[in-house]
């Protein structure tokens, strides 16, 4: 049984140059591992707290110096000496310390970093891969590698706002590995490139997550640019290479309505206008197609969407077990977004994922746009058996830590990729045949 000696932690910058946590946790068997934590922009409101010094004459109060020292002090002093049979005791027994709903006290930060460096050095304990005891603590066998979505295009909270839509990504359906997968994404991403130095007169200049950001007209310039670069890369859109998008839409509505593209839409037009983009486009997943508050008009989107593409909730579920009990009980989604720093620790979001798919849903695991150049995420999306994995774009070493690490794996254990599969046309007729989906 794994005793924590002792635990240590360190304020380190994360990708966009902002203090992160990153703690050491050494066992008493002499294991001792190191794990850091991401950070969101486009937050859910639901999601653990952060927590941060406030400090503005410091990282214009963004430090993260109190999370370090109630790892350095609060948590190392409450569980060293301790011995923990599994995971789930360790993160109930931080929880408990914290004794808030949401982490505010000791910092989703500061308890989910020690709840990941726990796993790493016990996994190191029992000399296995880091993967390898992700899957252990879930029960499930190593089955499959997940199809990357990686961003091909960027906009709101991640490029300043130059258009709405967050994310649109690239999802490589016909590729039967990983190192696959990433070579016809870097193909898309070089057409993409030139597409925008030639359109749009622009240096090859990335948002937060290494996508490319021109200033787009609308949301329909983003999805034909993303076509005509699938195109250009050599690929059969809907075929070879189909697209995800991250809608993000909770911070583009206010007061009721949807503003978007110089429109101010009711929910109902906001669903009118993704059906549209469904018909146009080879669409294979949303995330976020309506905002995080407005619960009643998922299940209207879940049900207008069926079986053309996953109904991807991140801001609305914010990998929270009683939001997800919560959509589940609506119909309101069909797939997971996980994200462990969003519920701030190892078992909590094991038990989104249980949920998850006891309601049959499909699994993206997702980084943050705000990383660091640890890997652990890889090796999360392969043990937990995730559908999907969104790391961002192929570009910058934070996100590549995460792509490298995934072929690492795919070379050490020769797991297939998750396979992909022909989506529904239900009633519409689509602009682009044959659709792929991961349904
Ligand atoms: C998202 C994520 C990752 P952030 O909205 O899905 O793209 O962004 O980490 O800023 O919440
Ligand atoms: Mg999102």
């Amino acid at each position: 049984m794994p005793t924590i000696a002792q635990l240590a932690a360190l304020e380190i910058l994360d990708s966009r140059g902002r203090p992160t946590v990153q703690a050491t946790c050494m066992l008493a068997g002499g294991a001792a591992a190191t794990a850091s934590v991401p950070s969101g922009a486009s937050t859910g409101a639901a999601e653990a707290l952060e927590l941060r010094d406030g400090d503005h004459t410091r990282y214009g109060g963004l430090g993260c110096r109190r999370a370090v020292a109630h790892i350095n002090h609060d948590l190392n002093n409450a569980l060293a000496g301790r011995a923990f049979a599994t995971q789930g005791e360790l993160d109930a027994a931080m929880v408990a310390l914290d004794g808030t709903p949401n982490k505010a006290r000791l910092g989703a930060n500061a308890i989910l970093a020690v709840s990941l460096a726990f796993a790493r050095a016990t996994a190191a304990g029992r000399g296995v891969p880091l993967y390898q005891h992700f899957a252990d603590l879930l029960g499930v066998p190593l089955a499959t590698l997940p199809r990357p979505t990686i961003n091909l295009f960027s906009g709101g909270k991640h490029a300043g706002g130059q258009i709405p839509i967050q994310d649109v990504l690239v999802v490589p359906a016909a590729a039967r590995t990983m190192d696959e997968a990433l070579a016809t994404t870097y193909a898309c991403f070089q057409a993409a490139a030139q597409l925008t130095a030639r359109k749009y007169s622009m240096r090859v200049l990335t948002a937060d997550e290494g996508g490319l950001a021109p200033p787009f007209a609308n949301a329909q310039a983003m999805l034909d640019d993303a076509v005509t670069a699938i195109r250009e890369a050599g690929f059969v859109p809907g075929r070879e290479v189909a697209l995800a998008i991250d809608v993000a839409s909770s911070h583009f509505y206010q007061d009721g309505r949807y503003h978007l593209d110089g429109r101010s839409l009711d929910s109902r037009g906001m669903i009118d206008t993704i059906l549209d983009w469904l018909d146009r486009y080879p669409i294979v997943s949303v995330e976020d197609g309506l905002a995080e508050d407005d619960w009643a008009h998922w299940p209207e989107l879940a049900a207008a969407i069926g079986g053309r593409a996953l109904v991807l909730g991140d801001d609305l579920l914010c990998t929270n077990p009683a939001r997800i009990r919560r959509a589940r009980a609506m119909g309101a989604a069909t797939a997971l977004l996980l994200k462990v720093n969003q519920i701030g620790t190892l078992s909590e979001a094991a038990e989104a994922y249980r949920l998850a798919r006891a309601a049959g849903w499909r699994v993206t695991i997702s980084a943050r746009s705000g990383e660091t150049e640890d890997n652990w995420l890889a090796d999360l999306a392969v043990g937990w058996a995730g559908d999907q994995i969104k790391v961002g774009s192929i570009t910058q070493s934070e996100r590549l830590a995460k792509y490298n690490r995934l072929l690492a794996i795919e070379a050490e254990t020769s797991l297939p990729l998750v396979r992909s599969e022909k989506r529904e046309r239900k009633g519409r007729s689509n602009a682009i045949k044959p659709l792929w989906s991961l349904l």
